[in-house]
């Protein structure tokens, strides 16, 4: 099954949303292989955010990841990629819809409350970023098949 990258930001954390935040993908049916609290550094920030050295936002982006603690989570489901970019919605909560993580939780034009790999390719350099395959448990909740049926479109 699919694997994405989840960090529920500084904001998030101070905001007291991370139960909120997380119910969120449970409710929707995706299983949380891998959970820590911490605190990212500045190299890790840097790893994390490669693609974005250069742009103008950049200094900004490394002072806000940094800020304070962080939930990092890894979340696994058929197509949890693409689901859980969702749940999130557009980059900023002035444009996401309502029912999205941002669109109801979010205002800000810098603040968005999560990360979550967008593509494969992402998600296979982010995760390794925080967790090792030992630190990422594989289990089958009783649900599972109810949520995603062995056959499936
Ligand atoms: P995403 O998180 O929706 O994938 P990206 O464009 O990949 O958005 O940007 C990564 C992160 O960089 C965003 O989540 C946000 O925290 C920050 N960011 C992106 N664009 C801006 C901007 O224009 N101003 C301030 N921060 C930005
Ligand atoms: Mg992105």
């Amino acid at each position: 099954m699919e694997r994405t990258l989840i960090i529920l930001k500084p904001d998030a954390v101070q905001r007291r949303l991370i139960g909120r935040i997380i119910q969120r993908f449970e409710d929707k049916g995706l299983t949380i292989a891998g959970m820590r609290l911490m605190r990212i550094s500045r190299e890790l920030a840097q790893k994390l955010y490669s693609a974005h050295e250069g742009k103008p936002f950049y200094p900004r982006l490394m002072e806000y990841i940094t800020s304070g603690p962080v939930v990092v989570t890894v979340l696994q489901g058929n197509r949890c990629i693409e689901i859980a970019r969702a749940l999130m919605g557009k980059t900023f909560g002035y444009e996401a819809a309502a029912g999205t993580i941002r669109g109801d939780f979010g205002a800000s034009g810098s603040f968005n409350l999560v990360h979550g790999s967008d593509s494969a390719e992402s998600s296979s350099t982010e995760i390794p970023l925080f967790f090792t395959e030992q630190e990422l448990l594989e289990y089958s909740p009783a649900s599972v098949d109810w949520v995603f049926p062995k056959v499936d479109s």
